[in-house]
């Protein structure tokens, strides 16, 4: 079976998470995707976090599936020949160096797209144009900047940062995207493009649902679904609105049994239009159904409070999995708190690739999450990250046909690191 990218191919030129979050997507659609790192030291993932010594990380390794790794300096007249064939070499080229960095290279999109310009040169920085385009930017920053901490956290806390990296993974989904679009157009016009998603951006777009909400704040003063209504008081931004539901269906976190004991005892319990006379009489409240204060959406909005004391009193009753199920049958939607200790035993999620068991030559074997997007006709099947330089000889000789004494002129000036020898696992 063919790969939906296949004969594509990519000069990785990322570090850290939200480039290669991205180039990882395009390794698993089936694109070739060299990945070039500095001699000696690499990305610095691999070296961060550790849980072995020695060992790449699992950060690393989680980041970096399907790639084969070059090591090349670029700050030498070897390195930068070297690049300069790789980008006649390739379709795409991913970057998400701090502002400047590739032009101070010499890798500026004049440059690229007079060496070929049938390539796509994408990019992630921390902010698009403008203030802060020059600016570093990590995930939690991405996070604050663009408007998810200020509209996370409950009322009476801090801004809050998320888990789910919407900064870092989130823009290299969105950068993926921008780079399959541009492929496509490039099949009409033939020529290459820039693609950039800036992290702002890209969380903002993950945000949008708080920028419908501060329209409607500054329209109305107050926005019914929040917690801080009917009783508290709305200023003139969004607030934080703990784990009320960000949509039309009002929601909340619920205990289950056992919460005293398992902070993940707890079920995201959704108050469904459509489904309200069967959650009365799930609870036993069945006098709800008609009663004028409950019958109906707007009525109920001012005791959201109250309903959702009612309902917690019955998930307390039962485990989050009896309530899934239970609600499940009724066609109630709810969400169960899962760890990730329970993720990572899921066995669904193994069954169909979201999370995969990898071998790895240094650290053995170890868990990951595979594509999370499905094709029915190009399989993703994960293979192991690249040590260090792996793939440097491979990749001068078999993609940039470098005869070998032009190998040995490259190596000799300094301009590529030697590929280590893989270890066993101990
Ligand atoms: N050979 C020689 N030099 C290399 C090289 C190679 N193969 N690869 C990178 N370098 C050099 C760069 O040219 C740059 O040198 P100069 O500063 O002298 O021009 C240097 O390495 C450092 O690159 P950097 O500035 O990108 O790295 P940093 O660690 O200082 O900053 C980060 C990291 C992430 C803050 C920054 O890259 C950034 O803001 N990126 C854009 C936003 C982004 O993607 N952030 C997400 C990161 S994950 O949270």
């Amino acid at each position: 079976m063919s790969k939906a990218l296949e004969g594509v191919r990519v000069l990785d030129f990322t570090h850290v998470q939200s480039g290669p979050t991205c180039t990882q997507l395009l390794a698993w659609m089936g694109a070739d995707v060299i990945k070039v790192e500095r001699p000696g030291e690499g990305d610095a993932t691999r070296g961060q976090l550790r849980d072995i010594p020695g060992v790449d990380s699992l950060y690393f390794t989680m980041l970096n599936h399907n790639k084969r790794s070059v090591t090349i300096n670029s700050k030498t007249k070897g390195g930068m020949a070297v690049l300069e064939r790789l980008i006649q070499h390739c379709d795409v080229l991913v970057e998400n160096f701090a502002p400047g960095a590739l032009d101070r290279m010499g890798l500026s999109w004049e440059r690229v797209h007079a060496l070929n310009p049938r390539m796509i040169m994408a990019s992630v920085k921390g902010f698009g144009p403008g203030k802060y385009e020059d600016c570093k930017v990590y995930e939690n920053v991405a996070q604050c900047a663009g408007g998810s901490a200020s509209t996370t956290g409950f009322e009476d806390g801090l801004p809050t940062v998320t888990g789910a990296q919407i900064g870092d993974s989130g823009t290299g989904l969105h950068l993926a995207l921008g780079i399959v679009a541009a492929l496509y157009q490039r099949t009409h016009s033939g020529r290459g493009q820039k693609v950039l998603a800036p992290m702002q951006d890209a969380v903002l777009n993950l945000c949008r649902v708080k920028l419908r909400d501060q329209q409607r704040l500054e329209r109305t003063h107050t926005l019914h679904e929040y917690p801080q209504y009917p009783d508290g008081k709305f200023g003139d931004a969004v607030p934080r609105a703990g784990n009320a539901s960000g949509g039309g269906q009002p929601g909340s976190i619920l205990k289950c049994k056992g919460w005293e004991t398992d902070p993940n005892a707890y079920i995201y319990f959704i108050t469904q239009a459509p489904v309200w006379e069967k959650i009365c009489d799930l609870i036993g409240e069945p006098g709800w159904k008609t009663h004028p204060d409950f019958a109906k959406p707007p009525a109920r909005l001012p005791r959201l409070k109250q309903i959702f004391e009612r309902i917690e009193q019955w998930t307390m009753t039962k485990t989050k999995f009896e309530v899934m199920n239970e609600c499940n049958a009724l066609d109630i939607p709810v969400g169960p708190i899962l760890s990730m200790k329970e993720l990572a035993e899921e066995q669904s999620l193994r069954e169909t690739g979201t999370i995969v068991e990898v071998d790895h030559p240094t650290r053995g074997k170890y868990l990951s999450v595979g594509n999370p997007i499905k094709l029915s006709d190009s399989i993703s099947e994960v293979e192991r990250s690249p040590l260090l330089g792996e793939h440097t000889d491979e990749i001068l000789t078999k993609v940039l046909k470098f005869s070998p004494r032009e190998v040995a002129a490259i190596k000799a000036s300094g301009a590529t690191g030697q590929a280590p020898k893989a270890q066993a696992a101990e």
